[in-house]
């Protein structure tokens, strides 16, 4: 039995539904509904729901809309254990109270603030800015006290909020895309510190230049920064360090990494197990426990993506010959020469035989830097043989 949902995938209202589904574990079959084709007005849809507004769910036959009233429908049908939508009264009232503060105050104040200037095109309207700004300030008050915005415990109301505000984030950038900013840990931990301290989070978001969403995530990763922070490394560590990601996988990664530009820089065909296999040994050497590093293709796939480390095929010959050798070679050459007593015509040139060279691999994974793989002899058949007279 699916679960119909109709929905625009701009639609913040529709995120929401989206999130706590999968949040549930709740199966829901997606319907795209052309808004802005006026889809929604078909007398089929219009049937279904009068309101004509997506998200919009059929569960067999049971149609409903409105975000929040499809949020706790949900919640209670089909995860009534969850505690995202908690059984105890109180508890439930707090999350309700959200609920109903996110459709009477927060949407409303940001739908009536910013529909006019996206939609419409009309200037900003500084009284409803500040109405929306009021209703921001009331959630950051909230948010100051607990984890999540009904409790310390993620709820049906963070998701609606969330989904309320992630269309404010976009709009109030006017069209610029905010650079991607990756924060160290020490960044993180001063964010906390001066959230408890009471800072206001739309000046850390302008000081970090990030959105609320980040905000949002370090709040969440707290206790996990805190923890790390004081069991760990140096001050300058931590002004460094982007993740929690455990030092000896860091130190595996990067040994193994060294290993693998020391055999490229001499132009050796490297291949995926081969990679694995020394990942295996190198993380044995340095104690790895099985449950901390599987070395599974989604961790060599996330080796290589981390590293850009890619496909070449192997071209050329360039590391065919040893050039240095056969520098020397040259005095040596004259020496037989002279010492034999050669004529011209005694002597052949003969090329070495390809055969040994068709056991290498014809591609060989190559570093981010590497444009073409410098390779050996390929795809000689031939074997000479010489019968001396
Ligand atoms: N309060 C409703 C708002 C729904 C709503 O306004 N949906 C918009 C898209 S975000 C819509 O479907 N508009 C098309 C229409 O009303 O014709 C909810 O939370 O579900």
């Amino acid at each position: 039995m699916t679960i119909d949902l109709y929905l625009y995938p701009a639609s913040g209202p529709c995120r929401a539904i989206i999130m706590a589904a999968q949040h549930l574990g709740i199966k829901l079959n997606q319907i795209k509904v052309d808004l802005l084709g006026g889809e929604q007005m078909k007398p089929e849809f219009v049937k279904m729901n009068p309101q004509h507004c997506v998200p919009t769910i059929d569960d067999n036959g049971f149609y409903l809309w409105e975000s929040r009233a499809i949020l706790t429908y949900l919640a209670n049908k089909y995860a009534p254990d969850s505690p995202v939508y908690p059984k105890d009264p109180k508890e439930r009232a707090l999350v309700d109270r959200l609920l109903y503060f996110d459709i009477g105050t927060l949407y409303k104040a940001e739908g009536e603030y910013l529909y006019p200037q996206l939609f419409k095109g009309q200037p900003a309207d500084p009284e409803k800015g500040e109405a929306f700004k009021k209703a921001l300030d009331l959630l950051e008050g909230f948010l100051s006290k607990t984890a999540y915005v009904a409790g310390d415990q993620i709820t049906l109301a963070d998701f609606s909020i969330v989904a309320s505000l992630s269309f404010a984030e976009p709009s109030s950038s006017k069209g610029e895309k905010r650079k991607h900013v990756t924060l160290t840990l020490n960044q993180k931990l001063e964010i906390i510190k001066r959230l408890e301290k009471g800072d206001n989070r739309n000046i850390l978001m302008n000081e970090f230049n990030i959105g609320s969403s980040t905000i949002y995530d370090i709040k969440k990763q707290k206790d996990e920064l805190m923890k790390f922070a004081s069991q760990s490394v140096t001050t300058e560590k931590l002004a460094s360090r982007q993740t929690l990601k455990k030092p000896k996988l860091e130190q595996l990664d990067s040994v193994l990494f060294k290993w693998f530009s020391a055999e490229r820089s001499e132009g050796k065909p490297v291949t995926g197990p081969m990679i694995v296999e020394k990942a295996k040994k190198f993380g044995q050497d340095l104690g790895v426990a099985e449950s901390e590093c599987n070395y599974s293709d989604g961790w060599f796939r996330n080796f290589k993506f981390r590293h850009g480390i890619r496909r070449l095929d192997v071209t050329g010959e360039t590391f065919s010959a040893n050039q240095n050798s056969a520098e020397k070679y040259k005095d040596e050459f004259e020496k037989i020469v002279a010492d034999n007593d050669l004529t011209p015509e005694q002597i052949y040139n003969a090329d070495e035989t390809g055969l040994l060279w068709r056991c290498l691999p014809t591609s060989t994974l190559a570093g981010g830097g590497e444009k073409a793989a410098k390779g050996f002899k390929k795809k000689q058949r031939q074997i000479n043989r010489f019968a001396m007279c």
